[in-house]
């Protein structure tokens, strides 16, 4: 006997429309209480916080779904350009509160949980921060995404799906101490997986001639071992819009057919061992900022993700076009800095090698596609591989790319006849007793546009760097200064400041940020003044709590909050900073009852793992902070905090809260810098050199409203041409002078006083990033900071200017300026139909 189901009566009839959709607070609530149950299989009796993060999570990534597949499903159907942002960085910070924004769902969610008997906030901490980047490059990727959603551009963001993303920064002993980032732990409800678009990598192994049944010279490329990338998506959702973009990131494994080759030889062990080499190119995200480390596996991840990506890409444009020839009419490719410039020589190969085109028609389509980004100047951090290394590891490639080389430098001949300097100079080939391949120069030569990412950077650039290249193609160079997303960095960082601007101009800035000029008629507005300083007073103590619990320094929320966060750097000149608070504290030592104004002094931010100095700085700022904090004669007056890990989710915390921003690098050597601009949206002032973005920043909210010193760029290229000698200014200015000797005699580090030896070394030995010439202005401007902040209505007055006029500094304008001068795109609109599941 069978025995047959029973039907409940009355039937219970799910609304599958509303459950997944449904943007109420009943329906939210509803659809959080079914993920959580079957979903995660688990109720209120044994939930943790995580699971009801995930569960939010859930119910969150439903609504983004319908979005996402209405918009994919649009974009299929539309013949309209888009845009593909190829980076080894993206640095996307949390997702939920984001995405709930976004959603315009916020309020909402915020309820259902409520009436869940649980706080969001509780929630939104619970959130592994996807850290997969190092810092303003890789953040500017996400802002970029962010902002092609919310204009509606078709686009799609391609990367690595590294397993461990930028390490966890603990400090001990006041250094610094690199933890794994184990950010999948937990798994990652803003993914999916599609394994049916998985694609297979080759590397090494060697090319062979042979003619094809045309008679037609070909090259085949027998590879040595094989790869498969697997794309994980993530949704990117525009601000208030129906659009849903795609983050896609490749993660690699053994290819298996590959695997049975070893296995057939009886090598299992070495079979197993190909497996770990293969899943390594995912595994975890080079840690350095701004320097290249030349390592093999580096340049396989980049030509991992890269070989995914435009095989993906050529995959998407094949579904609607029946060839290639349109390619570039149809795909805008950004390369962010020189990381997927063998992009270059991949789309050549693919075209010649397995598209059957021509030379020539292969290379109108590359260059017409591809445009590359330049980040920075510092000779560090550009990168050259070496030939013997291509050799081994992509041996097709390099035979492009010498093929690329032999036309462009036919080109530079027929320009500049008897010029083998220039030749020597511009060639892709770097000669010499190791020879190099310029990953720069590919990019260049291989792209129709050429941009830096401010408007000094652009020009020392265009002067410098790639001055050969401007001079054979000065159509090719553009600026495009760099913004950051408003949603993230104020909207969401900051909702008071939010509310009170919108309670004055609407929301319309959020998405229109030169709106924010309106503010301006209220600056004489005392009720204003006195509201928009109680709100940063409020944040500055929220701040003092987070500092009170993780590093349990009792700071005071009235003192001036001076920041400084970013990646530890040299030329970044932390040092500075510190030299400042020596003097501040010399000053104090030599006439405890001087009048000082009170400050605390944060700082926050990771150093590379291998760059000694930069982690010594780290241990010098909690050296001093240990002296200066329970110095009885600071009388607190002076307070230094370094927080651990700085992050996407710290700095939310952290840019609202200050009073003066620290942009204090030595002129030319920061491309534009974005945090300088975090910082001023939210009503920070900056004291500042002419260094990137800083320039247009003062431009903007007005020289009056900015702490200008030091060194312009010219300055710093003339004193460096003339011979600089810091130890001019060692013995001429006794408080820098008493300043250094205090690190020096070992004050700082009682247990072993030669410890700063290095770093005193390093101002005193060739001063590379001119600390010593810019000190005293430093001070002076300092001086200055600490005056205005006496008249505490005027600062208020000044903070509201800086807001007011940071409209500019939107990523939206930025990414209208990329899309009108370099992609040629245009917005889709995206329509939402209600669900319709499949068979009803
Ligand atoms: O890119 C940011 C700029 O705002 C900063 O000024 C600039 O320093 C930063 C190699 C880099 N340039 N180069 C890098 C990062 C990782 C790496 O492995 C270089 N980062 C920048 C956005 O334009």
């Amino acid at each position: 006997e069978v025995n047959t189901p029973i039907t409940p009566t009355p039937a219970i009839e799910i609304q599958v429309e509303d459950d997944r959709t449904g943007m109420t607070v009943d329906t939210l609530k509803r659809a959080f209480a079914d993920n959580l149950y079957y979903l995660l299989g688990k109720d209120e009796s044994w939930a943790t916080p995580h699971d009801y993060y995930t569960a939010l999570a859930y119910t969150v990534r439903d609504r983004l779904l319908h979005r996402w597949i209405n918009t994919v499903r649009t974009y299929m159907k539309t013949e309209t350009k888009a845009v593909f942002y190829l980076s080894a960085e993206f640095l996307m910070g949390r997702q939920l509160a984001n995405n709930l924004l976004n959603l315009g769902l916020y309020e909402r969610a915020t309820e259902a949980i409520k009436e869940s008997g649980l706080d969001i906030n509780d929630l939104r901490l619970m959130e592994a921060e996807p850290g997969l980047g190092n810092g303003g490059l890789g953040r500017l990727a996400a802002c970029f995404l962010d902002s092609l959603a919310t204009l509606e551009i078709p686009a799609v963001g391609y990367g690595i799906r590294y397993e461990f993303g930028i390490f966890d920064q603990w400090i001990k002993d006041g250094a610094q101490v690199e933890h794994p980032d184990k950010w999948l732990r937990f798994g990652n409800p803003w993914e999916i997986r599609r394994p049916e678009l998985t694609v297979e990598v080759k590397f090494g192994g060697h090319t062979e001639a042979y003619s094809d049944d045309k008679g037609n010279y070909r090259v085949r490329w027998i590879a040595e071992r094989k790869v498969l990338g697997t794309p994980y998506d993530t949704p990117v959702a525009g601000y208030n819009n129906n659009t849903a973009n795609t983050l896609r990131l490749w993660s690699a494994s053994a290819s298996e057919d590959f695997n049975f080759q070893v296995f057939d030889s009886g090598n299992y062990v070495g079979s197993v061992t190909d497996k770990i080499f293969s899943e390594n190119i995912s595994k975890v995200l080079y840690p350095n900022d701004n320097t290249s480390q030349g390592k093999q596996l580096r340049l396989e991840q980049q030509y991992f993700f890269v070989s995914c990506s435009l095989q993906d890409i050529i995959t998407i444009h094949r579904r609607i076009h029946p060839n290639l020839d349109n390619f570039h009419e149809k795909a805008a490719i950004q390369l962010n800095d020189t990381h997927p410039s063998i992009a270059v020589a991949e789309l050549m190969r693919l075209l010649i090698d397995e598209h059957d085109f021509e030379w020539d028609k292969a290379w109108h389509i590359t260059k017409n596609t591809f445009g590359y980004t330049n980040h920075t100047l510092l000779p560090e951090a550009l990168e050259r591989w070496p030939v013997s290394l291509f050799e081994r590891l992509l041996p097709r490639h390099l035979e492009i790319i010498y093929e690329i080389n032999r036309r462009f430098l036919n080109e530079v001949r027929a320009k500049y006849p008897r010029d083998d300097a220039r030749l020597r100079r511009m060639s892709l080939i770097e000669e010499g007793a190791e020879k190099y391949v310029r990953m720069a120069h590919l990019a260049c030569v291989g792209s129709h546009s050429i941009n830096g990412v401010a408007a000094l950077h652009t020009d020392l650039m265009q002067q410098k760097v790639l001055k050969d290249f401007y001079q054979l193609w000065p159509e090719k160079f553009n600026n495009k200064t760099n913004g950051v997303t408003p949603r993230r960095w104020v909207l969401l960082s900051n909702p008071k400041l939010s509310e009170l601007i919108a309670e004055k101009i609407g929301n319309n800035w959020v998405t229109h940020l030169e709106e924010l000029r309106q503010l301006e008629g209220f600056v004489d507005d005392p009720e204003f003044g006195d509201r928009f300083s109680a709100i940063k007073y409020q944040n500055k103590k929220e701040l003092a709590d987070y500092i009170s619990l993780y590093n349990n320094i009792e700071v005071n929320p009235h003192s001036l909050f001076d920041i400084q966060v970013k990646r530890i750097h040299e030329y970044k000149r932390q040092l500075l900073n510190v030299l400042y608070i020596i003097t501040l504290y010399n000053c104090i030592k030599r006439n405890p009852q001087v009048e000082i104004l009170p400050r605390t002094f944060i700082f926050a931010g990771k150093a590379a793992p291998g760059y000694y100095i930069a982690k010594l700085i780290i241990k010098l700022i909690n050296s001093v902070a240990k002296v200066v904090n329970k110095d009885p004669d600071v009388r607190d007056r002076i307070k230094v905090v370094f927080l651990a890990n700085f992050s996407v989710s710290l700095g939310q915390r952290v840019y609202p809260s200050a009073d003066l921003s620290e942009q204090i690098s030595t002129a030319g050597k920061e491309a534009s810098g974005t945090g300088n601009m975090k910082f001023a949206m939210n009503g920070a002032l900056t004291i500042g050199t002419l260094d990137g973005a800083n320039i247009e920043i003062r431009e903007e909210v007005g020289a009056e409203n900015f702490f200008l010193f030091g060194l312009t760029a010219e300055q710093v290229f003339a004193m460096k041409s003339k011979g600089y000698n810091p130890w001019n200014y060692y013995n001429s200015n006794s408080e820098l002078r008493e300043t250094i000797d205090r690190i020096a005699s070992g004050y700082f580090s009682p247990e072993n006083p030669k410890l700063f030896a290095p770093i005193v070394e390093s101002l005193l030995i060739g001063d590379e990033y001119m600390l010593m010439a810019d000190y005293q202005s430093y001070i002076e401007c300092q001086e200055k900071v600490s005056q205005a902040y006496r008249d505490r209505a005027n600062w208020t007055r000044m903070s509201i200017f800086n807001v007011a006029r940071m409209g500019k500094f939107s990523s939206d304008r930025t990414i209208r300026d990329y899309c009108q001068d370099i992609w040629h795109t245009k917005p889709v609109r995206i329509n939402l139909p209600a669900y319709k599941p499949l068979g009803t």
